[in-house]
């Protein structure tokens, strides 16, 4: 890729960073040559098309704060750059399609938006930039999110109602997460939240608890029959909870400050394996045995499966895996 450079941003999020840019002119375009030349553009409130690729005179984007144009820019530049490597330092992933090609990014879409979206028809991530209280939808665990819908996409393809429709949920908000510990950003502190930067409800709160889904008021613990006639921004619940309990295990404990209690409801406990093995699980599920319409107990089977491809049949791992989905009431 011709012109690689590493410039520096400061983002509302992330702290400073290395950006990918290339040089244009006596310019520098938000173009990471590095990642296959990924674009963050600025839509300049507009809702349509791409607005106008981030330039910059001296390779030094944005200050940090919202009122800044080019912050927006350098936190969703950010996002796309460490979920990139993320799928290709743990997973040997060559972007989203596994084709080599990027997609691109879009700040400062629509008026008071609060929101953030991935669509599959311009192979694109497009960020909203909150409003009142809501902050912009640009932190590192959204645009992990919204990237991790095109990976679905592109692998299990897992249709976006009933309960395929939470497994995709949180098969983003799982990624999410893995991406945060695997960037360990010091600005970003790695938890299982869901956009805990966000302050979507102006009280402090993330819109989602991986730990115990039901925090939130509104998302499932454990799956039961009625799973697949919910939002999929609910249906996950249980999902996400099955990926905590298999990472971090059962109980109350402390992550990088952040305090999480974890239930199971088989009344047994659950010893975690850590976040990398789990994220291998669900990963190689999700890209070697779910498909468009696998359900919790298809989930159940495939990640018992992942597990015994990576760690052995009735291995310590695999029976946690089997562990972790009895406590949410999935299987035996
Ligand atoms: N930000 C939301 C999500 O990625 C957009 C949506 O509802 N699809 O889940
Ligand atoms: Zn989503």
């Amino acid at each position: 890729y011709e012109g690689v450079e590493t410039g520096t941003g400061t983002g509302q999020y992330s702290g400073t960073v290395p950006l990918g840019t290339t040089p244009s002119g006596s310019t520098y375009q938000l173009v990471d040559g590095d990642r296959a030349g990924h674009r963050t553009y600025d839509l300049n409130q507009g809702t349509s098309g791409t607005g106008v690729l981030f330039t910059d005179d001296n390779d030094v984007w944005g200050d940090g704060t919202q009122g800044n144009r080019q912050t927006a820019g350098v936190d969703v530049a950010f996002g796309a750059a460490a979920t990139w490597d993320f799928y290709k330092d743990v997973f040997g992933r060559n972007g989203i399609r596994n084709d080599g090609v990027a997609a691109y990014s879009r700040a400062h879409y629509g008026n008071n938006y609060v929101n953030a979206f991935w669509s599959d028809t311009c192979f694109c991530m497009t960020y909203g930039d909150g409003s009142g209280n809501a902050k912009p939808l640009t932190a590192l665990d959204v645009a992990a999110h919204e990237m991790s819908h095109g990976v679905t996409s592109a692998t299990a393809n897992l249709t976006y109602s009933g309960e395929s429709g939470g497994l995709n949920e949180a098969t983003s908000d799982i990624f999410a997460a893995a991406v945060e510990f695997h960037s360990d950003l010091a600005a970003d502190v790695p938890d299982y939240l869901v956009g805990e930067k966000i302050d979507i409800r102006g009280n402090g709160t993330p819109l989602r608890y991986m730990d115990k889904p039901s925090r939130d008021g509104s998302s499932r613990d454990y799956w039961d029959s009625g799973l697949g006639g919910i939002d999929v921004h609910y249906s996950s619940g249980p999902a996400n909870h099955f990926f905590y309990l298999l990472s971090e295990g059962s109980g109350a404990k402390t992550v990088n400050g952040v305090a999480y209690d974890s239930p199971t409801y088989d009344g047994l406990p659950v010893t975690g394996i850590g976040i990398e093995n789990a994220e291998r699980i669900w990963y190689r599920a999700l890209t070697t045995y779910m498909t468009s319409t696998t359900d919790y107990a298809g989930a159940r089977t495939a990640t018992l499966q992942a597990a015994a491809d990576l760690f052995g049949a009735y291995s310590d791992t695999y029976l946690t895996v089997a562990g972790a989905w009895a406590a949410i009431h999935v299987g035996d």
